[in-house]
């Protein structure tokens, strides 16, 4: 296996969760790099220590001297820069910069607008070494108890469905966010789509809208590769 993956999973070790470790996975992918997937918990901070930091994705290159990269962002440009002779997830300057706002557009308002549907059935889902600790950090970052953000599941689909209504439009006249062929603003808004599929206590995606289209395409892509992807529901 020529890369290591850390990846945050449930009190299941099936369970691989995380947005911005599923991005890593497209992009793993997309290089045809060969990996292995390793779970890994929230309050497992130790095993990242190299990192100097405690959040995956985190990847370890054998290839390349057993070498440590961790964010998905710099792990999708370290892959292009070191594994140049493979397929380039983002070939150029305006493919970095599109890639870049669809990925922070995600993690903000998409992820923001999806957090009352999944926090509960999420919590539940987590390792018990795992829980105090989540919800103490997003009780503190969220200002609110758990109990307090989460809403009932059709609101929540709703509020989800109108924060993807730029992804919508595009999507309506581009069969990919990147255009013709699939690339990294592709895989940043199915991470985050895959993190709330996974999480959500309903089915969160409407397969009738030209986002629910795209995500089965998604989910096909690499020998469909996400749709194994085990569910907390
Ligand atoms: N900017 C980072 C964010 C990574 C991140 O927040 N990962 C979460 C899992 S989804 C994590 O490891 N959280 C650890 C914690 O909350 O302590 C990236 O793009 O990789």
């Amino acid at each position: 296996m020529s890369i290591t993956l850390y990846e945050l999973a449930a009190a299941d070790p099936a369970i691989r969760f995380s947005p911005y470790v599923w991005r890593t996975r497209f992009c793993l992918l997309h290089k045809g790099l060969a990996f292995k997937g390793v779970p890994w918990r929230f309050t497992e901070k130790d095993a990242l220590a190299p990192t100097g930091q405690g959040r995956v994705p985190a990847i370890v290159d054998h290839a390349r001297g057993d070498r440590w990269v961790h964010d998905s962002w710099q792990i999708a440009t370290y892959l292009d820069e070191t594994h140049s002779d493979r397929p380039a997830i983002m070939a150029n300057d305006a493919e970095r910069a599109s890639g870049r706002l669809t990925a922070v557009w995600a993690e903000t308002a998409v992820h923001g607008a999806a957090m009352p549907l999944i926090i509960g059935n999420l919590f539940a889902h987590l390792d018990p070494k795992d829980q105090p600790y989540f919800r103490q950090s997003r009780e503190e970052r969220f200002g609110r108890t758990l109990e307090q953000i989460a809403v009932e599941p059709k609101a929540g689909v709703a509020a989800l469905k109108n924060a993807l209504a730029p992804a919508e439009a595009a999507l309506a006249v581009s069969p990919f966010l990147s255009g013709s062929a699939p690339g990294y603003a592709d895989y940043a808004l199915a991470g985050s789509l895959i993190w709330i599929w996974i999480t959500a206590p309903v089915l969160p995606i409407d397969p009738e809208t030209a986002v629910g289209r795209w995500y089965e395409t998604m989910l096909d892509l690499y020998d469909g590769h996400a749709r194994k992807a085990k569910l907390m529901r």
